[in-house]
């Protein structure tokens, strides 16, 4: 069989990702793409929400990498179902696999987490509703502009690891800067899971965005845009 054209996957796995949002519609639930380079400290910006999550929530997690069995403990831990796959390049195909696994009606929030290889960005579209991209401060400040797919199909950037920011020679204006430039206006959030900041204004932010208020009124309505998804 004639192997398909780079062109052709793409349209296939942007099929599959919109039968994935579907699915996710119909449940009520807010899938969460949560992409960064590796250890950009993805797995430990999700701990750090799941502790902070109002435990009424239902949520669950995706981790792909290609040592994803070993990080799903991190999230198992704190009481949440994760589903590990090892892959370096998710698709939406990928994805669809794994959903039975999960009973989505039960869910409200899906945060599906993988990596960006900026050398082979090819299927990138999973079906989520909101994108987070994550850089991080023991990075390189200008190499932000290396990270152009990241950034562009983000709905917000994640600056981690910054109690590092006074040992480090990056600027964080360079960065910000840098991520105008790819997106003008894309909000950016700075974030320490050692300092716990920056993960209450991240839920916050979520909380608001999430298209949650597609519930219908006698459906039970564990959460709408402005209700809190964390507890104090
Ligand atoms: N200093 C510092 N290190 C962090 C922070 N968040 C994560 N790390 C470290 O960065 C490394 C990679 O984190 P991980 O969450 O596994 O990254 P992932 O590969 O993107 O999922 C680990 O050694 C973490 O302890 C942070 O806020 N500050
Ligand atoms: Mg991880």
């Amino acid at each position: 069989m004639k192997p398909l054209t780079s062109k052709e996957r793409i349209d296939a796995n942007n099929l599959i990702a919109q039968a994935n949002r579907k699915d996710f519609d119909a449940a009520h639930v807010t899938a969460v793409s949560v992409v960064g380079p590796a250890d950009s400290g993805k797995t430990s910006i999700i701990e750090a929400l799941l502790s902070r999550l109002d435990p009424k929530i239902g949520a669950a997690a995706i981790i792909a990498n290609p040592t994803a069995d070993r990080e799903v403990s991190r999230i198992i831990r704190h009481g949440y179902q994760a589903v590990p796959l090892l892959t370096d390049n998710l698709t939406a195909i990928q994805v669809r696999e794994t959903l039975p696994r999960f009973d989505l009606h039960q869910l409200d929030l899906l945060l599906i987490e993988s990596v960006y290889d900026p050398l082979s960005p090819v299927e990138f579209d999973l079906g989520h509703h909101i994108r987070i991209g994550v850089c991080s401060a023991a990075d390189q400040d200008a190499k932000v502009a290396e990270y152009q797919l990241l950034i562009t199909t983000s709905d917000l950037v994640l600056l981690t690891k910054t109690d590092l920011l006074p040992l480090v020679t990056f600027n964080f204006d360079v960065f910000c800067q840098g991520v105008q430039r790819l997106k003008p206006g894309l909000d950016v959030i700075q974030t320490s899971v050692h300092r716990n900041q920056g993960i209450d204004t991240w839920l916050k932010w979520l909380e608001f965005h999430a298209p949650s208020n597609k519930r219908t009124s006698s459906a039970p309505r564990l959460f709408h845009p402005f209700a809190k998804w964390f507890h104090n």
